[in-house]
C-alpha cells in the first residue's frame, strides 16, 4: 500500500473541519456485493441500468421485483465490512463527519447501528440522526433503500423486510394503505433525486475535504459532489483500485480496496 500516500490523506482528514464521505459500489465489493459496472455486475443477462429504471418497471414490474428481491436477500446477507464500520466509528468519534452513499444496500446504516451499540452514551440519543432514531449517525442516502419500499398510488413510504413474492404479478406486494403495486424506494435512472441530493450539494459548499470510496464516479449527479467540494477549495481523497474521472482533481488517490484501505485512513 502506498505508504506515503496514506500518510498525506491522514493528515488531510485531521486537519479537515468538515468532512464528506461520498461512497459507491465498491464499498460493499468487501463485503461480497457485486459492483454495478464491474464484471459481477450482469444479472440474468441484464446490465444493472436497464434494470433500474421506470421503464422497465412499467413493462415488467414482475422481473424488476425479482432482481430487487434477489439483491435485498444478497444485501441482507451480508455484513457491513471494515470501512463500513471505520467510517461509522468516525462519524460518531468526530464532530463534522456526513457519510453520503450512492449505495441501496444499507450497509452504512448497520454499520452505523452497530457502532451506536458499541457507544452506549451515543445511544442516549445524543445524536438524532435523519430517522428519528437515537445514536446512530445515519448516512445521506442518495438512491434509496432496498429495505423500503413506495406505493406507486398513494405515494406512501416505508420500510419493508417481506420476502418478495415475484412469481406472477398477482402475488408482487402491495401497499398496506390502499392495495396498490409498490415499488421499491429507490431513485432510478432517468428519475429525480429530491431533497437528499441538495442536502448534499449545501454541505459539499461547506466541506473542507471529500473522502470519495469506491464509486466510478459516472452517475451523476451524486458524482458531482466531489467536484462541488473541490471548486468551493476543499480536497478530494479517493480509494480506489482504478483510476477515475476523480482521480486528476484528487489531492490523494490511493489504490486500493476499500476495506484494506479506510481503516488506515481514518483509525
Ligand atoms: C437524473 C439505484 C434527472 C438503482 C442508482 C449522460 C451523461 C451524464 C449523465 C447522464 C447521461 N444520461 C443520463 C444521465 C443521468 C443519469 C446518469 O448519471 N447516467 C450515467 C449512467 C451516465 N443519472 C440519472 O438518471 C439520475 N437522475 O439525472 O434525473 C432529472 C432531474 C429532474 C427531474 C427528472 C429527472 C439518477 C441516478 C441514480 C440511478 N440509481 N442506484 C439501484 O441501485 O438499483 S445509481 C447506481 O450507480 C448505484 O446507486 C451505484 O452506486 C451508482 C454509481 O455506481 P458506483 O457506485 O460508482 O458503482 P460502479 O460499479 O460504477 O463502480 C464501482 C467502483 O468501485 C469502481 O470504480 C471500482 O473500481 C471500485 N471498486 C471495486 N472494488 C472495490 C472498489 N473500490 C473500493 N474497494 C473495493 N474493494
Ligand atoms: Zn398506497
Amino acid at each position: 500500500m502506498d505508504a506515503q500516500g496514506i500518510e498525506n490523506a491522514r493528515e488531510l482528514l485531521s486537519r479537515a473541519g468538515a468532512v464528506l464521505v461520498l461512497t459507491g459500489a465498491g464499498i460493499s465489493a468487501d463485503s461480497g456485493l457485486a459492483t454495478f459496472r464491474g464484471a459481477d455486475g450482469l444479472w440474468r443477462n441484464y446490465r444493472a441500468q436497464e434494470l433500474a429504471t421506470p421503464e422497465a418497471f412499467a413493462e415488467d414490474p414482475r422481473l424488476v421485483w425479482e432482481w430487487y428481491g434477489m439483491r435485498r436477500e444478497a444485501a441482507a446477507s451480508c455484513e457491513p465490512n471494515a470501512a463500513h464500520l471505520a467510517l461509522a466509528r468516525l462519524a460518531v468519534e468526530r464532530n463534522g463527519i456526513t457519510i453520503v452513499t450512492q449505495n441501496v444496500d444499507g450497509l452504512h446504516t448497520r454499520a452505523a447501528e452497530q457502532v451506536a451499540a458499541e457507544h452506549p452514551t451515543a445511544a442516549e440519543g445524543q445524536i438524532a440522526s435523519t430517522d428519528g432514531d437515537t445514536g446512530a449517525r445515519l448516512p445521506l442516502e442518495l438512491h434509496g433503500c432496498l429495505f423500503r419500499v413506495r406505493c406507486t398510488q398513494c405515494g406512501e413510504r416505508y420500510g419493508h423486510r417481506e420476502p418478495i413474492d415475484s412469481g406472477s404479478v398477482a402475488t408482487l406486494p402491495t401497499c398496506r394503505s390502499c392495495s396498490s403495486m409498490l415499488r421499491p424506494d429507490i431513485v432510478w435512472f432517468g428519475e429525480p433525486l429530491g431533497e437528499a441530493i441538495e442536502i448534499a450539494f449545501s454541505m459539499a459548499q461547506e466541506a473542507d475535504l471529500c473522502l470519495v470510496v469506491g464509486t466510478s464516479a459516472v452517475v451523476q449527479p451524486a458524482a458531482s459532489i466531489a467536484t462541488v467540494v473541490r471548486q468551493a477549495g476543499g480536497s478530494i481523497v479517493e480509494v480506489n483500485p482504478e483510476p477515475t474521472p476523480l482521480t486528476s482533481l484528487a489531492a490523494v488517490s490511493l489504490r486500493g480496496g476499500a476495506a484494506e484501505v479506510v481503516p488506515s485512513l481514518v483509525s
